[in-house]
């Protein structure tokens, strides 16, 4: 695809530092360094480097280094010229004055890499992944999203494309010679066999995916119970700061209050939330609200209770709305009486208020065992790529329910190629302008 504007953009932190780079990309791109540096015609060939002085408005201004890149052998597939000046804020901006004033535009957030898509340089699995690897806090996500820059994802993709296409293929020989009844029997129950693995397949890609998108983001914990039971303490213990407000007054917490810690390697996202009980007031109310929700969309959940006091209505409220979650029993406060009829064995007491959280945090570790971080890379990340796995598992489920009633596969050869169409669309085959916006938007500034 060619763009007819030429941009640019500082590839490196907006700060004083040792070199800063700044990335041209565009028709233009060859034009500019014999503007502010003494070049020879045939010098202009991609794949050299250059010293050289520069000069702005007869102002030398810096010694740099000159890449070139020939498109289409470049990161977005135009000509790009990428200068290493020292880090100088003066410097850099003089530089950008420059390329403006010779009818460039700085590139918005993600553009060299958007791009870098259109231009067929990598799918859209890819392009996402420089986005995931730059923001990665874990090894593991590091890991991942770089198995994903170098194409595992997309070749996952294209190997479940491919068994579609040879289903597709089997259809038709269905669908071609009805008249050999036998034959066709045959090949209906291979057609029905094949999808059932397929949907098997994606079944498993998308659960290990689920995970890895938690591994991602961080493990969400959220942290419930009645008021006063100490669950500000415990968040505040977990991270180490006294980040949410604890106070011996039912009620404290009225929003949610949110942290991150590390555990063995693995991030999560820690959760307070307001106490839950029959609220005083209207803020309180929705706060109760949105401790609940939190309870749904938590990976863990950590239940606490006082345990210096008989179980309430409050508390078998709670209990009875974790129920069926991964779900850790807290048995706070046992520094004073025992009074709570919860038995020890279902649960960890601890004392938020000595500090001491070591029986909580391997619980939170065993938990997390639980949830089988996947050991391979062969996973999609985040909400895009996740709800087009979804869709082609509905779909194909409604597939294997029509052929399950009518008995036959002649109906299905459409809702097929469909399926092929949502895995296409997962690489970025056929996605309009706007979501391209939307994706590309979140990419840091340079990239
Ligand atoms: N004795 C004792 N007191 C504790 C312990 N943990 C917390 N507390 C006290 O219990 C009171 C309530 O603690 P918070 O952490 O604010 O409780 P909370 O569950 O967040 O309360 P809300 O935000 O109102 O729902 C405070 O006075 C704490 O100091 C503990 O292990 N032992
Ligand atoms: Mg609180």
């Amino acid at each position: 695809m060619k763009f007819s504007d030429t941009i640019y953009s500082l590839v490196t932190a907006p700060i004083n530092q040792n070199v800063a780079i700044v990335r041209i990309s565009g028709e233009k791109a060859f034009d500019i360094p014999p503007l502010i540096a003494k070049f020879k015609e045939d010098d202009l060939v991609g794949g050299r480097v250059y010293n050289k002085d520069i000069t702005i408005n007869n102002e030398l201004l810096d010694n740099v280094l000159f890449l070139f890149f020939k498109g289409p052998r470049s990161f977005t597939g135009e000509d790009v010229v990428e200068i290493q000046t020292h880090g100088s804020l003066f410097v850099i901006s003089k530089i950008a004055k420059f390329l403006e004033l010779n009818g460039l535009r700085q590139a918005e957030p993600g553009e060299f890499s958007r791009r870098s898509f259109l231009n067929d340089k990598m799918d859209l699995v890819q392009a996402e992944s420089i986005n995931n690897l730059i923001l990665s806090k874990t090894k593991k996500s590091q890991e991942v999203s770089s198995a994903q820059l170098l194409g595992k994802s997309s070749s996952l993709i294209n190997e479940l494309r491919d068994s579609i296409l040879t289903l597709i293929a089997e259809i038709e020989v269905a669908i071609d010679y009805p008249e050999f009844e036998e034959t066709k029997q045959t090949n209906e129950n291979s057609v029905k066999n094949n999808l059932e693995l397929l949907l098997k397949k994606i079944r498993k890609i998308y659960k290990d995916s689920s995970i890895m998108t938690s591994v991602n983001d961080g493990f969400k914990i959220a942290i419930v119970g009645k008021p006063n039971v100490g669950k500000s303490s415990i968040l505040n213990s977990l991270l180490r700061e006294d980040k949410a407000i604890v106070y011996d007054l039912p009620g404290t917490t009225r929003d949610v209050v949110e942290g991150e810690f590390y555990l063995d390697g693995l991030l999560y996202k820690l959760i307070d939330t307001a106490g839950i009980r029959k609220a005083d007031s209207k803020i309180e109310e929705l706060g109760i609200e949105k401790s609940l929700k939190k309870i749904n969309e938590a990976d863990i959940i950590v239940s606490v209770f006082d345990s210096s006091k008989k179980l309430s209505k409050e508390d078998k409220f709670v209990l009875d709305s974790v129920k069926d979650k991964n779900n850790i029993i807290v048995l706070n406060k046992k520094d004073l009486t025992r009074r709570i009829e919860i038995d020890s064995k279902d649960a960890i007491e601890i004392s938020a208020k000595s500090g001491n959280l070591d029986k909580l945090v391997k619980e939170i570790v065993k938990r997390t065992k639980k949830i089988n971080v996947p050991t391979s890379n062969d996973v999609l990340l985040g909400e895009r790529q996740l709800s087009l796995l979804e869709k082609s598992i509905n779909s194909l489920e409604e597939i294997i329910s029509t052929i399950d009633n009518s008995l036959s596969v002649d109906l299905i050869s459409e809702d097929i190629k469909e399926v092929y169409s949502i895995l296409s669309e997962i690489l970025g085959e056929k996605v309009d302008g706007n979501l391209l916006d939307k994706i590309f938007s979140k990419f840091c500034l340079g990239k």
